[in-house]
């Protein structure tokens, strides 16, 4: 049986579908009286508590999960917490793709762990070799108008299926697989208007989304969903499309949304998935709380240096920087198409001799399959590029480290210090057609330099190539009699602890702006290999800033963290507030909060609190004893804490928690808030 999404549009989203078919007049098109943002529309259809009003609280109901194996193992025991024979939402998907090597027992144990879940409580079931999450997810399950949560930030990439795809944390994702809606923020939405087109095969994709992190940098998305529109929209292909909603993560936005159109039946008639086809329009100029406007034939090859996705620059700046390693693929950037420029581009020739090394990494087994068919594997081996099998690799950091103090450019997300594996590495982040000028001349080159190519056409996908190799979930009947097999580094999620009203603590570091959760839960393979077991991956916690971080939290019982801006950007892993609240961290002060981390710290128990007056983050010193009093009035609505430093002067800390937020604080973290509050819907 082919896995597919369930059939199931709501009223409003077939209106609007017909209204478009019909080309009725903009009034008659939605529920809500006007063919306003599809983000909107799609976000209406679900709405289960809240108004949309930006900023406020709002539950969505969920149609489809996924959860990779890096998130998932906890993910799946708190959803077994729960007590459910099986997941509630209508498509539930565990892929295994970021712990993949099978270096001892501890990956292959938690693989055979996600195998036998998924078969126990519904869930389909991605076997390593599949591909990347996001990319299998567009190929089998993305379906217009539906609602996405994922384990994982880059789960957004499904939004080129005109979907709302959110990346959280474990155990909201878990709370979603229980069958409660997805708590969030109302985000706002902005119109991204195209016009023109790219001028391929040099100018891609990634620098459309470049272009718009050199604009808004890493925190110029938060509280935002991204809705496409305007002419240039139906000049980008499906895949064109997931990269740049995958990189919408970058600016830490929630989401974004594309339209479905003709781009995206073809697409899903290929998949052999042409009943979830619904044509559904984005909005137009007026439509939304702020709007952007690019032109796609103006666009440069941009660059991010290093080290962060918003330190964005045009080719021309940098063009020349001697690099030792150039990687293509992996997390973004891993479409047939994007491997297709680089084959032609390298074909009949080789990788520079001042290069350690080059990488390809194919997004999914399917793109594997039609690389080979088409020519573009050969192409890309015999220029010397090393071909890497389909998963997240070293975008995770699982092989492929530079070496130190050297450059390195690749197609990738992001390029937090230290996340390749190398201490002092220097990433820089650029589209495929940069990457494979670089691959020749060793240095960050301009594709435009190059002579022209010809890409081989994408052969079709074939259904024998993925469909069969993801696992459906085991009936109701068989399911009953599968035992879950644990291995010694799978441990139950830690117990989560009541909030006393005084917490007298010390200060374990002062950070500063823009900490990502890969400082504080490292990438690559042996910090990785621990996400089933959280005392032991809290010993990493700040390893690459702060290795004695642990010893001194463990010694002086717990206390809290002091940070800057953005605190908690990057991915959704919630061992980064699963293992500061390992080692007694109940508090984290910042200037302000990343989205998916915030939430996660909440979800954990972990109060994410604010300064009133920024300036107060200056007094903040290693070892100072913090006295934050009435942490249980947040409940009854307090918004600003008296804290006293060191017995001595008083600062005033303040939050930005929603209703049920305030009760979740409270509680000590969701499940506690959940279990005493709110039984699962039968
Ligand atoms: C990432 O790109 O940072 C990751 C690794 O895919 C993470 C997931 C994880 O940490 O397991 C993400 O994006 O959420």
């Amino acid at each position: 049986m082919a896995p597919r999404a369930k059939a199931g549009t709501s009223s409003a989203l077939r209106r609007r579908g017909s209204a478009i078919r019909n080309n009725a007049s903009a009034q008659t098109a939605s529920a809500g009286g006007s063919l306003a943002s599809l983000a909107r529309t799609i976000l209406e259809e679900h709405l289960a508590r809240g108004e949309l009003t930006p900023g406020t609280e709002i539950a969505l109901r969920v149609d489809q999960t996924l959860a990779q194996d890096a998130t998932g193992t906890m993910a799946m025991m708190q959803f077994e917490g729960f007590g459910h024979d099986r997941i509630q939402v209508e498509t539930a998907v565990v892929y295994v793709d970021h712990n993949i090597l099978q270096i001892d027992f501890k990956n292959p144990d938690d693989h055979r762990f996600l195998q036998a879940m998924s078969a126990k409580y519904g869930a389909w079931f991605s076997r390593p070799g599949n591909g990347i999450c996001h990319y299998v997810h567009c190929e089998r399950f993305a379906a217009p108008g539906k609602t996405l949560v994922g384990a994982d930030s880059h789960t957004t990439q499904s939004g080129s299926c005109a979907m709302i795809a959110i990346g959280a944390g474990g155990l909201d994702v878990a709370v979603c697989m229980a069958g409660h809606p997805f708590e969030l923020p109302c985000p706002q939405i902005v119109g991204v208007h195209l016009e023109n087109e790219l001028n391929r095969p040099w100018i891609q994709a990634k620098d459309v989304i470049l272009e718009l992190l050199r604009r808004r940098g890493v925190r110029g998305g938060r509280g935002s969903i991204f809705e496409f529109f305007g002419p240039g929209v139906a000049t980008l292909s499906y895949t064109e499309r997931g990269t740049i909603a995958n990189m919408i993560a970058e600016l830490g936005a929630t989401g974004a949304v594309f339209p479905s159109d003709e781009q995206t039946r073809l697409w899903l008639e290929e998949q052999g998935r042409g009943d979830n086809f619904i044509e559904l329009e984005t909005g137009g100029q007026g439509d939304f709380e702020e709007e952007e406007e690019i032109d796609l034939a103006a666009l440069v090859p941009l660059v991010a240096r290093p080290s962060s996705p918003g330190n964005v620059v045009p080719v021309e700046e940098i063009a020349g920087t001697e690099l030792a390693q150039v990687c293509i693929g992996s997390s973004v950037n891993s479409s047939y198409e994007d491997l297709a420029v680089c084959g032609a581009a390298l074909r009949g020739q080789r990788i520079s001799d001042r290069l350690v090394s080059a990488t390809a990494t194919p997004g999914s087994r399917q793109i594997l399959d039609q690389i080979t068919r088409s020519g573009t594997y050969v192409d890309l081996l015999t220029a010397g590029v090393r071909m890497l099998e389909p998963a997240c690799g070293p975008c995770v950091g699982m092989g492929q480290a530079p070496p130190s103090g050297s450059a390195s450019l690749r197609t990738f997300n992001r390029n937090f210090p230290g996340r390749s594996g190398t201490a002092d590495d220097q990433v820089y982040l650029c589209s495929p057609a940069v990457a494979a000028a670089s691959m020749l001349s060793g240095a960050i080159s301009d594709p435009r330099e190059l002579s022209p190519v010809e890409l081989p056409e994408r052969p079709p996908a074939r259904s024998e190539v993925v469909q069969k190799h993801i696992l459906a979930p085991a009936s109701e009947e068989e399911a009953a009699g599968i035992e879950i097999p644990r291995g010694p580094n799978i441990k139950p999620p830690p117990e989560q602890r009541e909030l006393p009203d005084d917490l007298e603590l010390r200060v374990l570091i002062v950070a500063p702006d823009d900490i990502s959760t890969g400082d504080l839960s490292p990438d690559g393979a042996t910090v990785m290999a621990y996400r089933s077991n959280v005392p032991a991956i809290a010993e990493f916690t700040f390893q690459h800033r702060d290795k004695e971080f642990p010893r001194r939290a463990r010694e002086w019982g717990g206390g809290f963290i002091v940070a800057g801006h953005n605190y908690g950007q990057g991915s959704s892993r919630e061992h980064a507030a699963l293992a500061p609240a390992q080692l007694g961290v109940r508090a984290v002060i910042a200037k302000s909060f990343a989205r998916i981390h915030r939430r996660n710290l909440i979800a954990q128990g972990v109060v994410p609190l604010l300064f009133k007056n920024e300036v107060d983050h200056d007094r903040a010193e290693l070892g100072q004893s913090w006295r934050i009093s009435g942490l249980q009035s947040i409940g009854q609505g307090a918004d600003e804490l008296e804290t006293e430093i060191d017995g001595g002067e008083t600062i005033t800390l303040t939050h930005d928690l929603l209703p049920r937020e305030r009760e979740i604080v409270v509680a000590g973290g969701l499940i506690r808030y959940l279990r005493e509050h709110q039984p699962a819907p039968a």
